[in-house]
């Protein structure tokens, strides 16, 4: 089968499963809870929905822990449910996405049970599972993993053996260096396309190979030794080996989570004749306001770093690979109130949305984001549920020091701020559901919520409806070269699309007070095309407002 690259017209909604819509009153949202939103999705105007794991699972990991690959979580439906989605999307021209989490399996996995209870089990070396020192006292060597947890974990039932996890304990890692293993991924990745799923979300793909020494290396503040599980030495054959054998046959596209990445390792994954990942995710930007990767160590935002990250991928990926477009996911917190918004005025949240919207890539929308969902604001642990909260606040209890400053930013940061219920009215528990759901609506569901966005001429929702069209009318969002204008600014983010003869320029002032932008003088106000303000002045923009010129070279 000919592979088309729809994924570069694509705009692409994420879904949050237990989070969406709640069909069967249980608290919890389900497959028929999204087949009933379809129509609001079709009304948005995104053209395919990349699905967080709905596949069965002890939910350690909200689904990041998968127990077996071929079936669907009690809880959000059957397999039949999951036919009748790709049926109900594909009838509406929308496709569909699935996350693909093949780092680690659930600790109750049955291939992983069969090593627990046979220590000779065949799928043992689908695991990674080596002696600790000292006769098995101490874990194999010092490596850390991504929950601030030691990355090994003794095997139940093992005197001196331990399994490697780079998440929580139940996500032991995969062995990729067994093809056995490597075969059972293909044929699992062929039942999903042959059901009719269009892609995948590869989940921290970059950590699938790791190197086999398995030394201890020098210890860091957090991921002691990533130099050997992130992207390890066979990383690329293993994807090229996947393509070959899997992708080629089919009109997908793969979107690889590809943490700790730099551009120069994100090349040589997305370069199309490389055959291996058609999009890469990297967390560049949501590193703008930490210090060394580690969200608990707060840095204040600054938007020259933000252009020059910006900057950096997108002229370092101009027509060598393509980029994905994102501001917020299910790890990360709400966008609104960072990179540059603010909460209080809606018109920052446009900013932000026409900056990222409009550059070289395929654009992500984080359900929730297009109302302009916030933070959950959080005053204690009890009402969080995620397990890596869970584990590093007790890192944290532990250490005087970070005790003192550090939980509240914990909350603050917390992945479960993305992950409150979305909110589809003012009701109760926000038309989510009619039951109290599994964590608590966001208090602020009387303000925002889709109801009154839909009613709303001038609301986010409406603004990303314009967006998501403008995009798909306008070539030059898909094709255009990328210049960066407004380098040294501390409040205006500039830039331009060049096509051969016309060109779009993108000017937002991400702050609350008017700024004078001297560059506005050279373009027309007939050829302002986008804007959040009714009026535009003639060399100020008023506070957060957004500018899109078409201009003839
Ligand atoms: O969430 C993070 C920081 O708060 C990241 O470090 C995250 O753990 C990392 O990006 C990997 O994320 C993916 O794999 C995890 C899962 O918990 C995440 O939800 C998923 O997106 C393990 O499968």
């Amino acid at each position: 089968m000919k592979r088309t690259n729809w994924f570069k017209d694509a705009v692409i909604y994420q879904i949050y499963p237990r989070s969406f819509k709640d069909s069967n009153h249980d608290g919890f949202g389900d497959i028929q809870g999204i087949i009933s939103k379809l129509d609001y999705l079709k009304e948005l105007g995104i053209n395919c929905v990349w699905l967080s794991p709905i596949y069965d699972s002890p939910q350690e990991d909200n689904g990041y822990d998968i127990s077996n690959y071929r079936d669907i979580y009690k809880p959000f439906g059957t397999l039949e449910d999951a036919k009748q989605l790709i049926n109900e999307l594909h009838k509406r021209g929308i496709r569909l996405v699935m996350d693909l989490v093949v780092n680690h399996t659930s600790s109750e996995h049955k291939w992983f049970q069969s090593v627990i209870k046979d220590n000779n089990s065949p799928y043992k070396d689908y695991y990674i599972i080596r002696k600790g020192k000292n006769n098995g006292k101490k874990p194999p060597n010092n490596w850390s993993g991504f929950f601030g947890e030691g990355a090994w974990e003794k095997l139940p039932g093992s005197e001196d053996e331990y399994y490697l996890h780079l998440f929580a304990k139940g996500q032991p890692d995969l062995n990729w260096e067994n093809p056995k293993l490597r075969s059972e991924i293909k044929d699992m990745l062929k039942f999903w396309l042959d059901l009719g799923v269009d892609g995948f979300r590869c989940d921290v793909i970059t950590l699938i190979s790791k190197k086999q020494d398995f030394k201890s290396r020098f210890p860091k503040i957090a991921l002691t030794g990533k130099d050997a599980y992130v992207n390890g030495p066979r990383l690329h054959e293993y994807l090229h080996e996947l393509y070959k054998d899997v992708y080629v046959n089919y009109d997908t596209m793969t979107v690889g989570e590809t943490v700790l990445s730099t551009l120069k390792q994100a090349r040589l994954l997305v370069e199309p004749e490389r055959e291996e990942l058609d999009m890469v995710f990297n967390f560049d930007h949501t590193d703008i306001d930490n210090y060394f990767g580690v969200k608990y160590f707060y840095r204040k935002f600054s938007l020259r770093r933000l252009k020059k990250c910006v900057n950096h991928w997108q002229k370092g990926l101009y027509q060598r690979g393509w980029n994905s477009l994102f501001i917020e996911n299910h790890d990360q917190r709400r966008s609104v109130g960072r990179f540059g918004t603010v909460e209080e005025d809606i018109n920052s949240s446009k900013c932000l949305a026409t900056t990222y919207f409009l550059l070289q890539g395929t654009p992500f929308i984080y359900q929730g984001q297009e109302i302009g969902m916030t933070n959950a604001h959080f005053s204690s642990i009890e009402e969080t549920r995620d397990v890596e909260l869970a584990n590093i606040s007790k890192v944290i209890e532990k250490i005087p020091f970070f005790r003192r400053g550090m939980k509240n930013v914990a909350l603050d940061v917390s992945r479960d701020n993305a992950r409150t219920p979305m909110c589809w009215d003012d009701s109760e528990y926000a038309g989510f559901s009619d039951v109290e759901p599994w964590i608590r609506v966001n208090p602020n569901k009387d303000q925002i919520n889709v109801e009154k966005s839909l009613k709303e001429e001038n609301s986010l929702f409406h603004f990303y409806q314009k967006l998501i069209k403008f995009r798909k009318e306008e070539p030059l969002v898909k094709e255009g070269e990328f210049h960066l204008l407004s380098k040294g600014s501390p409040h205006i983010f500039a830039y331009e699309r060049i096509g051969e003869e016309e060109k779009l320029v993108i000017v937002s002032n991400f702050s609350n007070k008017e700024r004078k932008y001297k560059k506005l003088k050279k373009w027309d106000y007939d050829d302002l095309v986008f804007s959040n303000y009714e009026e535009n002045s003639y060399v100020h923009l008023k506070p957060f407002e957004t500018r899109v010129y078409k201009i003839k070279k």
